[in-house]
């Protein structure tokens, strides 16, 4: 009897089939919104088509921080200490800016101990993907509050916080990232085309995912489960995203459309959902964002695109090969050279 041939992997514009982008057995809770953010990563760097070992993964402590063993196997990755992965991938992007470098972060890591490094790698407006995974816990450390969980939300125990969350979204805005938005690790569609879009923007982009933590986090009282989430996300835009290798269709009336070329020549297309809302309007999308907290609406999309500010990259006039594949003869001038400079400062 013959045997039926085994169906052929579908592969991306490299030849490359998607496990090739996966990574070794999440030790995550089931469930946990960590997870689905990885899987979201690993379909969006396939669907993109970039080769996995262009691609550096930074990341701090946390269970959030833990989610880049279980995607891209094949690419350069970072584990650094509590909150300081914001310098760790300022200098290894410095070292090699034509990287893809996505930075995974949890709100402790990047809003508690992590803050002061997460203001300054804003400002500078580096070329990198900053991921939060938002459960509003310390997940590693067994669900203490974090500070970006929503004031009066309570824990598992019943303990109320009384201190007003931090948005880092309006933060982020702020301080000089030029791709910031929000999204839900259970909304699959937006957050793949967040990703994508993110991926062909160059400067620092800043996602805030909602990631539910189901050991700590998914009760009632919580602003960050899966129910919360359910029933109150309000999406700003609906993201479309065409890539530079893909043919742009268009389905609808641009009047209700905002269009967005990306660096690399892909295309983002922000449908609407508020009247008049524009994306480039700094101080629009910091207002939104705060009035939304008046409000007590969770937001989504994306709330701010800035695709001329220059990145750091370019204030430094870092030279286009990578620094860390310069030979020592280029990197490390000889004595002679800093006697020079000795001399001239004398
Ligand atoms: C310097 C230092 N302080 C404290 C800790 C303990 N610690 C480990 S993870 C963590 C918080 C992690 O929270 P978050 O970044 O939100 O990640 P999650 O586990 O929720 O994904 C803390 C306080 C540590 N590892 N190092
Ligand atoms: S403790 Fe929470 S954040 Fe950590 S893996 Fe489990 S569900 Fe995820
Ligand atoms: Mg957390």
């Amino acid at each position: 009897m013959a045997t039926a041939a085994a169906p052929t992997p579908k592969v991306n514009r490299l030849g490359l089939p998607i496990v090739d982008y996966r990574g070794g057995k999440s030790t995550l809770c089931a469930g946990c919104g960590h997870n689905a953010i990885s899987e979201r990563i690993v379909d969006a760097l396939f669907e993109m088509g970039v080769e996995p070992e262009r691609v550096m993964k930074m990341s701090g402590i946390g269970c959030s921080s833990k989610s880049p063993a279980y995607f891209l196997s094949r690419s350069h990755s970072f584990n650094g200490v509590h909150g300081r992965m914001p310098a760790i991938a300022s200098g290894a992007i410095l070292a090699n800016h034509t990287l893809t470098t996505i930075g995974v972060s949890g709100d402790g890591d990047t809003a508690s101990i992590g803050m002061g490094q997460f203001v300054h790698l804003m400002r500078r407006n580096l070329p990198m993907i900053y991921i939060i995974e938002d459960n509003g816990v310390y997940g590693l450390t067994k669900g203490q509050f974090s500070a970006t969980a929503d004031l009066g939300s309570t824990l598992k125990t019943g303990v109320v916080n009384d201190l007003p969350g931090i948005d880092t979204c309006a933060l982020a805005i702020q301080l000089g990232a030029t791709f910031v938005g929000r999204s839900f690790s259970g909304d699959k569609k937006q957050l793949l085309s967040m990703l994508k879009a993110a991926i062909a923007h160059k400067g620092t982009v800043m996602l805030d995912v909602i990631s539910p933590c189901v050991t700590f986090n998914d009760h009632e009282g919580s602003t960050k489960s899966y129910k919360f989430m359910q029933d109150k996300d309000s999406p700003i835009n609906e993201i479309g995203f065409v890539p530079s290798f893909e043919e742009i269709h268009v389905d609808y009336d641009s009047g209700e459309t905002y269009d967005v070329q990306m660096y690399d020549g892909s295309s983002m297309r922000l449908r609407k959902l508020r009247e008049d809302y524009d994306p480039t309007d700094k101080a629009n999308a910091v207002r939104t964002l705060m009035e939304a907290h008046e409000n007590d609406e969770i937001l989504t999309g994306v709330f701010y695109i800035n695709t001329t500010k220059s990145t750091f990259i370019d204030l430094l006039n870092v030279v286009d090969k990578p620094l860390g594949t310069q030979p020592e003869s280029i990197t490390r001038p000889p004595k002679s050279a800093l006697d020079s400079l000795m001399t001239s400062l004398k």
